[in-house]
């Protein structure tokens, strides 16, 4: 069986403990290869192959470093097919989706900071009168941690990876334990495009225990996590005693405002994808829907006609739009949102059941579902289900819509479908988020702060922002004589 191993210092490695986790197809069911069980141990040697190339990748030209990253990008992009089939194959994601969003993403991650890196500066502050100048000088931070989830496996991994290491630290860094194949994979692309060794360091296995090596490691200095709020706490908790620069994008319950004088037809192709990209399993998909009463009526209809005619698949099946949840634990956790919708009173308008998919009987497949609402305070409106269940309701008046969409306690993302520029601004002002898209959704220029208020994290990944967030500024002040 295909062996999952760690990277260390350009190399792979078995894990020390040579004890390994069983890594599951969710489009089937079966364990398909087995992941490096990384402890304490692996981590202390993935640091200190971190440590012994710092110095070195810290000098390395912008010039130089621009020019790896560049070729990483473009190895990523000659590989896409085989990149991609790992993706769908290790996530359930329909292998289409990995094609034109994941891989290109992940490239796209190495090339946009490749470039931004040979842009990056800082401030000076001239103290006129006084003979004194002042300048920022950021320096790369060291050895710094990277911890990324399951649902966009190498895009936020790479997210992460390639701003850490184009400002010149260097990286311990560790995908899910749920979907590991292409952070897997990336070491070879890295080996290749001539990253020198030690300045990427992946090391695999569970959050408990690798993941909670890196972050408890008291010399890595800056942890950039993604995934749950939960884990997200515990990583604050652990990091704060040791001071540690934290990054955290967590979940997110994001509200779609729908007013009657949008554009109806795009808006209703697009909310199709924000409630069920990726199986309803991006923080970023708007799982509120609250639509402005004079169009509900209609609205629901259409929606739950459209939404009914998404085919449940294989994920390497071409008419597939939604393939298999991640993984069956997940799939509990939200069949049983479902269930709990009905408790509260939930109407399911349509959806709600496992699917049966022939020839992959015991993959994790789900009907996209839509739930209507009588209450936004009810647990399905409260709570981070990460799939392919979305709520409705109804609303009157802009004041009403507005508090609803804050009534949580997530702010990630929200989206505005309305005409009125008046309208748009002033809700935009009141929103409480770190994105609102309007008239679209998942619309990303690679420049733009990207996080979440509230539960939904601390700091700002993207263009500058992330390179701020990876370098330590120093102010120097320098005064003269005339
Ligand atoms: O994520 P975890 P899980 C949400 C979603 C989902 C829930 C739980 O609601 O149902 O989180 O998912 C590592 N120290 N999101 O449990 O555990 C872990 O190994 C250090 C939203 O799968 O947060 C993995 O690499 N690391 C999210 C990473 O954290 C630890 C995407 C994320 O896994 C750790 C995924 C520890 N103590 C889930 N414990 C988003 N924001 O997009 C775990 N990890």
């Amino acid at each position: 069986m295909k062996k999952i191993l760690n990277y260390i210092d350009g190399n792979y490695c078995e894990p020390i403990s040579e004890t390994w986790i069983d890594n599951y197809n969710p489009s089937n069911g079966e364990v398909y290869s087995q992941i490096a069980n990384a402890n304490e141990q692996d981590v202390e040697k993935a640091y200190e192959a971190a440590k012994k190339a710092f110095p070195s990748w810290s000098n390395t030209t912008i010039e130089e470093r621009s020019r790896i990253m560049l070729r990483i990008a473009t190895l990523i992009e000659e590989n896409l097919e085989e990149l991609a089939y790992a993706e769908s194959l290790d996530n359930g994601k329909p292998l289409s989706l990995a094609k034109a969003v994941d891989i290109p993403r992940a490239s796209s991650n190495f090339r946009f900071f490749g470039n931004a890196i040979t842009q990056f500066a800082s401030e000076a502050h001239e103290s006129v009168g006084l003979n004194t100048m002042n300048f920022t000088l950021r320096q790369p931070i060291g050895v710094v941690g990277c911890i990324s989830p399951w649902n966009l496996p190498l895009y936020l991994f790479t997210w992460k990876i390639a701003p850490a290491i184009a400002a010149g630290n260097t990286v311990v860094a560790k995908p899910s334990e749920i979907t590991p194949m292409t952070a897997f994979m990336l070491g070879e692309i890295c080996t290749k495009a001539g990253l020198p060794n030690g300045v990427l360091n992946i090391v695999h296995g569970t959050g408990p225990s690798a993941g909670q090596a890196i972050v408890a490691h008291k010399n890595i200095k800056a942890i950039s996590f993604t995934g749950g709020t939960i884990t997200g706490e515990h990583i604050a908790r652990t990091a704060a005693p040791m001071f540690k620069k934290l990054s955290l994008e967590l979940g997110g319950k994001n509200p779609n405002l729908i007013f009657a004088d949008c554009n109806y037809e795009k808006m209703l192709a697009v909310t199709l994808k924000s409630s069920f990209a990726n199986q309803g399993q991006i923080c970023l998909c708007g799982s509120r829907i609250f639509v402005e009463r004079s169009i509900f009526e209609k609205f629901k209809k259409d929606f739950v006609t459209k939404v009914a005619q998404l085919k449940v698949g294989n994920p390497f099946d071409e008419n597939t739009n939604i393939g298999a949840l991640v993984s069956k634990p997940h799939m509990e956790k939200v069949q049983s949102y479902i269930e709990i919708a009905k408790e509260e009173g939930g109407i399911v308008l349509t959806g709600g059941n496992p699917v049966v998919v022939k020839g992959s009987e015991n993959g994790y497949y789900l009907e996209p579902t839509v739930i209507e609402v009588f209450d936004d305070q009810c647990r399905v409106n409260q709570e981070e289900i990460f799939g392919p269940v979305v709520t409705l309701m109804p609303f009157d008046t802009e004041e009403e819509v507005i508090n609803m969409a804050n009534g949580v306690e997530y702010g990630l993302s929200a989206t505005l479908w309305t005409q009125n520029l008046d309208r748009t601004m002033r809700i935009s002002k009141k929103i409480e988020s770190g994105i609102v898209w309007v008239n679209t959704w998942l619309n990303r220029d690679l420049r733009t702060p990207f996080g979440g208020v509230k539960n939904s994290g601390v700091g700002r990944e993207g263009g500058f922002e992330a390179l701020k967030f990876f370098t330590e500024p120093k102010n120097i002040c320098i005064t003269y004589s005339e």
